[in-house]
């Protein structure tokens, strides 16, 4: 038995509810031993990552590594919310009594770390000192090296950050047990797996992975499930899976920032760290803050909503990261980032990581390249010819001081002033380029039925999306219907709120398929326009679905659009919207307890229609 008490003493692990938490989950599990983690540890962790073989090194300063093979995604069909109250259910929450799940969890773990270490991750998700900051502690435990070396690039690690907590008890318990990944059932009737936020205890319960979201419990875990349902019972804050940018006007000084939901597949990190495009550079600056979340509230004080980025790092999706469309990233995960790569092509002789779309080709010399389960390319079968190097949801892990254009002040507790939160989906037709809304309940309607395009037209009726509501489908914590009071509620306490936008850069020609907008850092004029618009400066035009922009209010300057491709993606195809609300009325009907200000918003929008001509 591991003496807890001792490795805790020498840890400087003070706060006594963590001490017993620790040795609660010590003992079921089994663990061989204990390590207590901070995030000065990290390059000791590393070296003995490598020594172990779990990582390999990929040039100087940055490292790779491989998940089993059929652990590689977020499971949202094993993902369940368990509390003590069934009004917590909704469409997407799978939502579980909470008395069924612990047991059944402490069951699968029971034992399951033997001749493993447990290490044990104090950490905060929240710059320091932020008004949020007593929702933001927690305590992962993990059986797994590599899930310790990512929680030190995605959150802020040590025991200070729980050993002063105001409320000794205000910490998350998470514990995460890797489990015996080839005996796991993945997929099939027998499937062990269990990904459990006991969300009103406050304590989640991940057993059978050790990728990404599964495993770093700090991020979506917590950073979204865990904290959406606590901003809802404390009634003070929204925790939503938001880029957050702010832009610059180098010549007035002024700097507005933006928050934005996008489904997967909709580039939000590729917008989160663009820059200005050549010919607007000398006048706006883009300051990244987060890809993927943002907690926002709003402060009584001033009437403003506010917004921080909890995280501490990006968890990107490496799949076409390359100069034209992500330059920035790739400027976080150079020589010395730290960077770690995961499931992507290696070279086991260079070193050097490859992965779909990094380049147009991939590497001509096939010499020491191994695929993302570490076969050899050179030795791949005819058949093989055309599989993946990488696995299409391959990952790089850095920390945010790495992204050269991080703003200055990414950690300020108070967080910044939130102009503006946008919807982006991926649509083919129907999508103007940018529409904006004044009204607080058309946003959060706008935000309710955000979707994108399902993947295969098998998957859904053609031209109808994968509802995707304010991009949290897969991490809804709670009752859609509350989900939206809650919005309602907390913004409307803003007496100068940020505007609301739905955006899409995704309009192809129906012909021959040409995307109509150029996209990537041209992206940034459709956000200009909206400061504009909502600063009184841009005036648009109306229609049934909000504010358009006028051609001549756009910064066109350098942008290489044909003026009637501008025409179609500042315009609405007033069939296809029609047909549209018909399935938004569908998708909201299966959400109980809906505000009548969402249906209200629902109608006007119809009525707007049914009265335009097409
Ligand atoms: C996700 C992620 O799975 O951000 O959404 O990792
Ligand atoms: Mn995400």
């Amino acid at each position: 038995m591991v003496d807890v008490d001792k490795v805790l003493d020498e840890a400087g692990l003070k706060n006594a509810l963590v001490r017993d938490y620790v040795a609660h989950w010590a003992e079921v599990t089994g663990a061989a031993a204990i390590e207590v983690v901070n995030a000065s540890d990290d390059a000791r962790l590393l070296a003995e990552a490598v020594a172990a073989g779990e990582l390999q090194e990929a040039g100087e300063g940055r490292y790779y590594s491989r998940s089993y093979y059929k652990d590689t995604a977020r499971s949202e069909e094993r993902t369940i919310v368990a509390t003590s109250n069934p009004d917590d259910a909704g469409a997407y929450n799978n939502w579980r009594p909470a008395s069924e799940m612990k047991p059944l969890l402490e069951e699968k773990m029971r034992g399951a770390s033997q001749g493993k270490t447990m290490y044990v991750v104090p950490y905060l998700m929240a710059p320091p000192g932020s008004p949020l900051e007593p929702y933001a502690a927690g305590v992962e435990l993990t059986d797994a090296r590599t899930v310790v070396l990512h929680m030190i690039r995605m959150a802020r690690v040590g025991v200070d950050h729980i050993n002063n907590l105001a409320d000794q008890n205000s910490f998350v318990r998470a514990v995460h047990v890797t489990g015996d990944l080839e005996s796991l059932g993945h997929g099939t009737d027998r499937d062990q797996r269990y990904f459990v936020t006991c969300a009103d205890e406050r304590t989640i319960l991940h057993f059978g992975s050790s990728y990404g979201g599964n495993a770093l419990l700090g991020k979506i875990a917590h950073g979204l499930r865990q904290a959406a349902y606590d901003g809802f019972a404390s009634g003070k804050f929204l925790a939503e899976q938001f880029m957050l940018l702010g832009i610059v006007d180098k010549e007035t000084g002024k700097k507005h920032h933006i928050a934005g939901g996008f489904p997967s597949a909709s580039g939000k990190t590729n917008l989160a760290m663009t820059l200005a495009p050549d010919a607007l550079g000398d006048r706006y600056y883009v300051e990244f803050y987060g890809d993927d979340i943002a907690w926002i509230w709003v402060d009584e004080t001033d009437g403003r909503a506010y917004a921080f980025n909890p995280e501490n790092g990006v968890f990107g999706v490496a799949k076409d990261t390359n100069e034209k469309t992500n330059p920035t990233a790739l400027d976080s995960i150079g020589a010395n980032s730290g960077a770690i790569f995961t499931n992507v092509a290696y070279n086991e002789k260079t070193g050097e990581v490859w992965w779909e779309g990094k380049t147009k080709n991939p590497p001509e010399d096939l010499d020491g390249w191994l695929d993302w389960k570490g076969e050899p390319i050179a030795k791949r079968g005819l058949g093989e010819q055309g599989e993946p190097w990488a696995h299409p949801n391959s990952r790089f892990t850095t920390s945010l001081d790495n992204v050269p254009n991080v703003a200055k002040d990414y950690d300020d507790p108070r967080g910044v002033p939130l102009d503006a939160i946008i919807f982006g989906g991926r649509t083919r037709d129907r999508e103007p380029l940018v529409r904006a809304f004044t009204d607080l309940a058309e946003g959060v309607y706008d935000g309710m039925t955000l979707g994108a395009e399902a993947t295969f037209a098998a998957e859904g009726v053609e031209g109808q999306l994968r509802y995707d509501p304010m991009s949290m489908r897969p991490f809804m914590s709670y009752n859609e219907g509350d989900y939206a009071k809650h919005w309602l509620d907390v913004l409307g306490r803003a007496t100068d709120g940020p505007i609301f936008a739905h955006v899409n850069w995704f309009q192809r020609d129906p012909q021959d398929g040409h995307f109509l907008w150029p996209g990537y850092r041209d992206n940034l004029r459709a956000l200009l326009w909206l400061v504009d618009f909502k600063n009184g400066v841009a005036k648009g035009t109306s229609t049934p679905v909000g504010f358009i922009p006028t051609k001549e209010e756009l910064l066109l300057e350098g942008c290489e659009v044909t003026p009637e491709d501008l025409d179609t993606i500042l315009s609405i195809d007033v069939d296809r919207w029609k047909q549209e609300m018909g399935f938004r009325e569908e998708h909201l009907a299966q959400f109980d307890r809906l505000p009548e200000a969402i249906w209200e918003a629902h109608r006007r929008v119809t009525n707007a229609l049914e009265d335009t001509d097409s």
